[in-house]
């Protein structure tokens, strides 16, 4: 699973990119800072089951802090992304091109109103132009997809009588879209079934109701904390009523995860608040204050930018995050208690999970054991978010 920001230059991506991730990434005020695609490692947190098992976990992968397990999700921070990049301007296609494998994305905006679409400084720029502008590059970007093959595919298909979903879903396959996502967009539009009447209007309207169910997105209102960012924030929110719009601070949350990794401060990320921990000078602790009273102790979501990347993997994805665990005992063989958590697709079942471990636990599968309950599950039992199981096998 991968999860892909994306938005215009200079609006944040790549501090974003670096509070998730801590990667060293280049960010600076001018447009065009990154070209060539960062690739990291970011985490999603999950209340971990050790407290309930009254235990402390040792995970293989990621970490856990007061019973707070954070686990590894790959993150993209692409080129920012220009009116007419689906034509090539800016760094267009490439960028496209370096999105395909995304699952999911998340959209980062900027609330300062001080950057217009091309990233340069202006003053009082209009926000909501720049989700406007990039869903319409996006959409745009998969209608290039279709319309170069329409015609003789559309034709070929009437005429051999060959499946049409089958057919759309391998031209976007390299996009990540499964058949059940054309399926569901044919159905849900009442797309007719002579491809080769459709008009471009139609085509287009195809092209972006698939984008948006292939390429859920969540807008990262970033920026908050800067003088215009709350009244930016209301605008947005008013605009687009029905987008998932989530207040920022990519800022904040790099300078909190950097203090934190100092040692000077105790602070786990999504949380509200931090504790002062080393000997600061009033220039550190100034800037702490402020990230407190403008961010932190304002947002709900505290930064924005753990939250984000939660909803992104949990609520658009539906991913599950699944402990594999003892029926009786905690510990894997080198004596590590609870040492993995994995994330599952939505709908995957028992039997999934013990392939996803081993080929053979799923080739040779019996059952699995809720290590809560200590109940019997079959193979199709549908995993839930957080579910314990041990898997049992015949050999
Ligand atoms: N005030 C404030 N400034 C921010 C925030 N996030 C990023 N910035 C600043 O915005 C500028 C651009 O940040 P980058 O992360 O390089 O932006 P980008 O979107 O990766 O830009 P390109 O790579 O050029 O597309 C830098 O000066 C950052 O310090 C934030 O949350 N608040
Ligand atoms: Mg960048």
């Amino acid at each position: 699973m991968l999860i892909g920001l994306v938005g215009k230059p200079s609006v944040g991506k790549s501090t974003f990119f670096k509070a998730a991730t801590l990667a060293e990434v280049e960010i600076a005020s001018y447009p065009f800072t990154t070209i060539k695609p960062n690739h990291g490692v970011g985490y999603v947190k999950v209340d971990c089951i050790d407290k309930e098992f009254n235990t402390q976990c040792n995970p293989n992968h990621g970490f856990c802090v007061n019973h707070k397990r954070f686990v590894p999700v790959d993150l993209m921070d692409v080129a920012g992304l220009v009116p007419g990049a689906s034509e090539g301007k800016g760094l267009g296609n490439q960028f496209l091109d370096d999105l395909r494998q995304a699952d999911v994305f998340i959209q980062i905006v900027d609330l300062s109103g001080t950057t217009d679409e091309t990233g340069k400084s202006v003053e009082n720029y209009d926000v909501t132009r720049d989700i406007i502008f990039l869903e319409d590059e996006l959409d745009k970007w998969y209608f290039n997809i279709l319309i170069k093959v329409w015609k003789t595919f559309a034709r070929k298909i009437e005429m051999e009588h060959s499946n049409f979903v089958e057919a759309v879903a391998k031209q976007f396959s390299g996009l990540k879209v499964n058949e059940e996502q054309v399926k569901q967009v044919l159905l849900k539009n009442n797309f007719s079934s002579q491809p080769s009447k459709w008009s471009d209007e139609l085509l287009l309207k195809f092209a972006s109701e698939l984008r948006k169910l292939s390429k859920p997105m969540i807008i990262a209102a970033n920026k908050v904390d800067t003088p215009n960012g709350v009244d930016n924030l209301e605008k947005l929110k008013n605009k687009f009523p029905g987008s998932i719009i989530i207040p920022c601070s990519a800022d904040s949350e790099l300078a909190l995860r950097e203090a934190a990794k100092v040692g000077m401060i105790d602070y786990i990320p999504g949380e509200k608040f931090f504790d002062i921990k080393g000997n600061l000078n009033d220039k550190q602790k100034d800037a702490l204050k402020k990230i407190k009273e403008n961010v932190l102790d304002k947002f709900e979501t505290g930064t924005g930018v753990q939250y984000i990347l939660n909803y992104a993997v949990f609520n658009l994805l539906g991913y599950l995050a699944i402990f594999p665990a003892g029926a009786t005992k905690m510990k894997d063989s080198k004596g590590n208690i609870l040492p993995d958590c994995f994330l599952l697709p939505p709908n995957s079942t028992a039997l999934d999970f013990a392939y996803f471990l081993h080929t053979d636990f799923g080739k040779n599968f019996i059952r699995a054991i809720d290590a809560r309950t200590k109940k019997i599950l079959g193979k199709d039992y549908p995993l839930k978010n957080r579910d314990a199981l041990e898997i049992v096998t015949s050999r």
